[in-house]
């Protein structure tokens, strides 16, 4: 799928702005709220979560539909030469387009964009209206819940005003979270590129390059050429090919590294159809307990994030991913994962131009009936097993389609350089292998660069003997909270522990990174002894986690949970939070960020291990 831009034969039109918005009574659907301009709408902006931008729980916490509109003219002469596509990045979780009271489309899942042409506009004014739904439950992806397991009172189960139970730890943010746009092409167009580069005889910054292409044609019949050229960065072109696939040779072509991107541009030709997508060559490869990029061994030092900040919620916020990106690089940072969903394309197109690492991942957080307890037994008093075909969770079609979806997004990536299936998946389950086989081997299959693939494990998931991940993960990732969760506010036995279940994992012979580990701190609080929640503790418990972790050669990478606090659903165990940051959450420092700044400008992003 092609990011929207403007070229010599396209138009990409923002319908950014502010929407008439109305939170559904119940009847929207039925009384045809889309059929005519909203009564009494409150004014919302587009893109960005709803929740917290009015006051009241009731609008915070809804529950359901809300319906968004606004009206659309689009001239004349684009409509007679051009195919016309509404394009949402995101819309969270569920959307349902209308345009001028008729359906055009539905799609499940709140991270990934979608598309679907607009074949009758009217002269004049259209009205638009997207029905969004933030309804999780135990088909979606992130899942919802049933009923309240986590920290809810009997009060809320009983409650008549429904709600959404997360089975995750971050606010359950709804709406058009990042913008709809109207893009235009020809009417015979350029549907999408495939790129893969093998590269040969790399030395420092370049290598021999070959790039296979494959361009997927759509709309009217032609019998038009394809052409395509590589350009470098002054615009000159280094080779050109012709047809649906084929090759593309450099000679000492300039590699994208970590910290050193180079891109180069791809021009595609087909008819009047233009199109240049950015590309950026470099290898990747898992081999014995190293993991390579470009040949040489890497080490992950970074974060899990969340797209989360005040007031947008997960509303794309692209002055907040600007300084995300600089506080990343002022600590020494060279990677983050896209936890617990994939992120929005602007910051994958920073982190492509700023040479940053990234672990792509899918929405398929809360795929665990152990996820807060109590949740996996029937009334009966069995166990329900997370992959019970009948009780059990009914994801798997749905994460079908987010791998699908994701794959086909970012392919052409060269910050991507992996694909991370799950979060916190029940890995130990009964069933779990045969879930996730199928979709391992589908992520493979539509990779063009075949990039190596992991779950993120919890420690429920157990070891290796017990973890599906053990089988299947090219690169072992573990969330671990020796010290926090297991063990805190004890650092001493927690340590032994991470040790030893490290030498257990050694002994499979693929390399293993840290994909979380953290404390709960809240910014502020400080102690001479390090006492859990202040911002000593916060530090001790790193420093003790990461003196095991440079003991390991195998041990690839550090990703810290979380790189600023953020929001969650409300419980006993969150202040107005989860507070695991190293910066909180309008982005301030706490000591352990210094820490790390210092750690992490005296590892290098290669040859750190010796594997
Ligand atoms: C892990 C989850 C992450 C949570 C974290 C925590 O992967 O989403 O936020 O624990 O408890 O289990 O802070």
């Amino acid at each position: 799928m092609l990011y929207p831009i403007m070229t010599d034969s396209r138009t990409v039109i923002d319908l950014s702005g502010t929407w008439d918005f109305k939170l559904d009574d119940g009847g929207g659907l039925e009384n045809e709220w889309f059929a005519h301009p909203l009564e009494n709408p409150v004014s919302m902006p587009v893109p960005a979560s709803y929740n917290d931008l009015r006051e009241g729980v009731d609008f915070r916490d809804h529950y359901g539909l809300v319906f968004y509109q606004r009206r659309l003219s689009v001239p004349a002469f684009l409509r007679r030469t051009q195919r016309i596509v509404l394009r949402c990045e995101a819309v969270t979780h569920h959307a349902i387009i209308f345009l001028n009271g008729a359906e055009l489309c539905r799609h499940r899942g709140g991270f990934l964009p979608f598309e679907v042409e607009l074949g009758d506009l009217r002269d004049g004014e259209n009205l638009l209206t997207i029905a969004v739904d933030n309804r999780i439950d135990y088909t979606t992806l992130p899942v919802g819940n049933p009923k309240n397991y986590w920290g809810g009172s009997s009060r809320q189960e009983n409650s008549p005003q429904k709600q959404n139970y997360p089975n995750f730890d971050f606010f359950n943010y709804a709406g058009i979270t990042r913008p709809v746009k109207l893009l235009t092409t020809p009417k015979s167009y350029i549907a999408d590129i495939r790129l893969a580069a093998e590269v040969t005889d790399i030395a420092g910054d370049t290598g021999n390059a070959v790039i296979h292409y494959q361009v997927e044609t759509g709309g009217e019949e032609s019998d038009s050429i394809i052409s395509v050229a590589i350009l470098d960065r002054e615009g000159r072109t280094i080779d050109r090919a012709k047809g649906w696939d084929g090759m593309l040779t450099l000679e000492r072509a300039t590699l994208w590294q970590p910290g050193k991107a180079y891109l180069y541009t791809i021009r595609v030709s087909y008819g009047e159809d233009v199109y240049e997508q950015p590309y950026g060559i470099r290898t990747v490869e898992v081999r014995g307990t190293q993991f390579l990029i470009n040949g040489r061994p890497f080490y992950f030092k970074g974060y899990g994030k969340h797209e989360d900040t005040f007031p947008h919620g997960r509303g794309e916020n692209l002055p907040m991913n600007a300084k995300d990106m600089s506080l990343m690089q002022w600590q020494g940072a060279n990677s983050f994962r896209c936890s617990h969903y994939p992120y929005s394309e602007e910051m994958l197109r920073m982190a492509e131009r700023e040479g940053f690492v990234v672990i792509d991942e899918t929405p398929a957080v809360g795929l665990a009936l152990f996820f807060g307890g109590g949740a996996n037994f029937r009334p009966d008093g069995t166990k329900v097993d997370t992959f019970d075909p009948e009780q059990g969770m009914h994801t798997f079609p749905h994460h079908r389609e987010v791998i699908r979806d994701l794959i086909a997004r970012d392919k052409n990536y060269a910050c991507v350089v992996m694909w991370n299936l799950a979060n916190e998946p029940d890995g130990a389950a009964k069933g779990a292998y045969a879930y996730f086989k199928p979709l391992f081997d589908l992520a493979r299959s539509l990779d063009p660069q075949k990039r190596p693939l992991s779950i993120s494990s919890a420690q429920m998931a157990g070891g290796p003997d017990t973890d599906v991940s053990a089988r299947l993960s090219d690169v072992i990732c573990l969330n671990r909270y020796y010290g926090w969760y297991e063990g805190g506010p004890d650092l001493i036995a927690p340590e032994v522990w991470l040790r030893q279940e490290l030498q257990e994992w050694e002994k499979l012979g693929k390399p293993l990174m840290i994909t979380e580990y953290g404390a709960d701190t809240v910014a502020g609080l400080h102690d001479t002894t390090p006492v859990m929640f202040t911002e000593e503790y916060q530090l001790e418990y790193y420093k003790m986690n990461n003196r095991v972790l440079d003991d390991f050669p195998f041990v690839v990478g550090e990703h810290v949970w979380n790189f600023a606090d953020f929001a969650t659903a409300q419980g006993t165990n969150r202040v107005q939070g989860n507070k695991k940051g190293l910066f909180t959450r309008d982005r301030r420092p706490k000591l352990a960020a210094h820490y790390f700044r210092d750690r992490w400008h005296r590892i290098p992003d290669f040859g750190y291990k010796q594997g």
